[in-house]
């Protein structure tokens, strides 16, 4: 439901008049100082990146201004007041401002006087922000902040650990410029959670001048002046590069930039297991040059920065999101203590209901029929008792994948020397020997249709640790379970015994007649009772 656009007439007041004059000097003003209008300002330096990062961060926050873009801070400089912003907000109306009533009558003078310069009314896309509403009341539950509160679905119900694409500036602007989906996760406790704020992707940012529309109302650098030195991509560009876990991403600044550059900064921001590891999930080598090298470990959205200082000493910055999608069928584990703690995680048989050990006091007895540490990495491990049978790799009828599906990984060596990757595999092993503060993840590259699988994270070493699991779905996040603000209680293992487990969530894979890979994933609950997680102390069972 897009409000109306307001009649230029609408604008006009007396002092309208006096402002035109102000107009023209900026105008003058700005032609006169091309480089510093061309992009963020000098004396700024890289301080503004700072700054542009927290109003894109506002914006996530929910903060969004009259106009859908990320509100300014003191630090933009003067010819802000005549770009994109506070000019298209006039002219949609807002997000039910009214439309005049920011920044006072003679600033409207001022945007009325350029807004069509820069950005014809025919070509500014509407917010689409409906009036005040309850989302969940109105059934509005669609990943859209319908009424631009900056929540997106409030009110809605969901099923908790449930992870899903969403977009969080106005919905008119979804897609349009700059603006790409990030995800959201139901959160909540409860057996009907509630969804939390939606991260990742790009809500509309304060606009700059670098070939892209980033604040997304349809026109690209409406600014005063503003010749870009380069053309920042947009989310569907195909110089976005895209990637595999473990394979090596170019970033090539000469793609976006292409004029005089000092000074080359790149910046990466991963998903949820980068606010939990104790270091990154990924390598960025080459930071401070003009090609990057970029390695994620994980599947994923990463959104990536470019900042380039210019030979005048202005500023180009660019920002968009790499998606890292390995195939098939991807658990991962990370943990906050995983310097500390070692926690494992397990992934039952299609269809299995074993006991997860085979002997109830021996917490190295793990199953044959799970994958785990005991039977899924490159080298196998262990035996199924002390001195007795060694663990079979966990064979369940699948296809090994090519070598380059696994040989980037902290065990390629040993993955090569097979010549293939296994399925399932767990090719990252958190351990408090040679993978310390590391994800763990098992992946099954090709399931099949209609297999259902259980995951179980065990805690053996005592201490207490909050696990976090992702659950991946042909490269997309579908599940989270553990975060905060559900992080799992209690989770620490007592002396003897098997330790701790956590029974996560029974995932079923789902292939269409195409071949495209779904998943359905449900939380795993305390027999008999509809709230918590289910944990368990010295207790074997399925
Ligand atoms: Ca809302
Ligand atoms: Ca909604
Ligand atoms: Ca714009
Ligand atoms: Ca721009």
């Amino acid at each position: 439901m897009d409000e109306p656009e307001q009649p230029r007439a609408w604008r006009e007041s007396a002092s309208r008049h006096a402002v035109r004059a102000l107009v023209v000097v900026l105008v003058a003003c700005c032609a006169a100082c091309s480089a510093r209008e061309q992009a963020l300002p000098r004396d700024a330096g890289f301080d503004a990146v700072e700054d542009a990062g927290e109003a894109r961060d506002a914006a996530h926050d929910g903060d969004v201004g009259d106009d859908g873009a990320a509100p300014r801070d003191g630090d933009v400089p003067a010819d802000a007041s005549v770009d994109g912003s506070a000019s298209d907000a006039g002219s949609d109306g807002g997000a039910g401002d009214g439309g005049a009533g920011d920044g006072g009558v003679s600033d409207a003078g001022v945007d009325a006087g350029m807004e069509e310069l820069l950005c014809p009314l025919a070509r500014r896309v509407p917010t689409g922000c409906t009036p005040a509403l309850d989302e969940g009341v109105a059934g509005l539950c669609e990943g859209l902040d319908d009424d631009c509160d900056g929540l997106v679905d409030e009110g809605c119900p969901c099923a908790l650990g449930e992870v899903r694409p969403c977009f969080a500036g106005p919905p008119g602007r979804r897609d349009v410029g700059a603006c790409t989906d990030g995800t959201q996760q139901c959160e909540g406790g409860f057996e009907i959670g509630m969804w939390g704020p939606c991260v990742g992707g790009l809500a509309p940012a304060a606009e700059t001048c670098n070939g892209l529309d980033d604040d997304c109302n349809g026109c690209a650098d409406d600014l005063v002046g503003c010749i870009p030195e380069g053309a920042c991509p947009g989310p569907d560009d195909p110089r976005i590069p895209s990637g595999t876990p473990f394979a090596t991403i170019a970033l090539r600044g000469r793609d976006f930039f292409t004029g005089d550059a000092a000074r080359w900064s790149w910046m990466v921001e991963g998903g949820p297991c980068d606010g939990v590891l104790p270091r990154p999930s990924f390598i960025l080598a080459d930071r401070t040059r003009e090609t990057a090298n970029f390695v994620p470990s994980l599947s994923g959205d990463y959104t990536v920065t470019l900042t380039v200082e210019t030979a005048d000493g202005a500023l180009f910055r660019c920002v968009f999101v790499v998606h890292v999608r390995g195939p098939g069928l991807r658990v991962e584990l990370c943990y906050p203590e995983s310097t500390s703690v070692d926690l494992d995680l397990f992934l039952s048989a299609p269809g299995s209901t074993s006991p997860w050990f085979l002997d109830p006091r021996d917490k190295f007895s793990a199953t044959p029929s799970a994958c785990g540490w005991q039977n899924c990495e490159a080298i196998l491990r262990g035996s199924m008792a002390p001195g007795g049978i060694p663990y079979p790799r966990a064979d369940w009828g699948y296809a090994s994948s090519p070598l380059a599906a696994c040989e980037g990984g902290p065990l390629g060596a040993e993955w090569a020397a097979l010549g293939a990757c296994a399925n399932p595999r767990l090719d990252i092993d958190n351990n408090l020997s040679e993978g310390i503060g590391v994800a763990e993840n098992i992946n099954i590259d090709a399931p099949r249709d209609g297999e259902r699988f259980r995951v179980m994270v065990h805690n053996f070493t005592g201490l207490r640790a909050r696990p976090l699991v992702n659950v991946y779905c042909e490269g997309r996040r579908v599940a989270t379970f553990g975060a905060a603000p559900d992080e799992v209680p209690t989770f620490f293992a007592s002396p003897g015994g098997v330790g701790a487990m956590w029974r996560v969530a029974d995932v079923t894979t789902r292939l269409d007649a195409s071949g495209e890979l779904s998943c359905d994933v449900d939380l795993l609950r305390p027999p008999w009772r509809w709230t918590g997680y289910d944990v368990t102390y010295d207790d074997p069972r399925f």
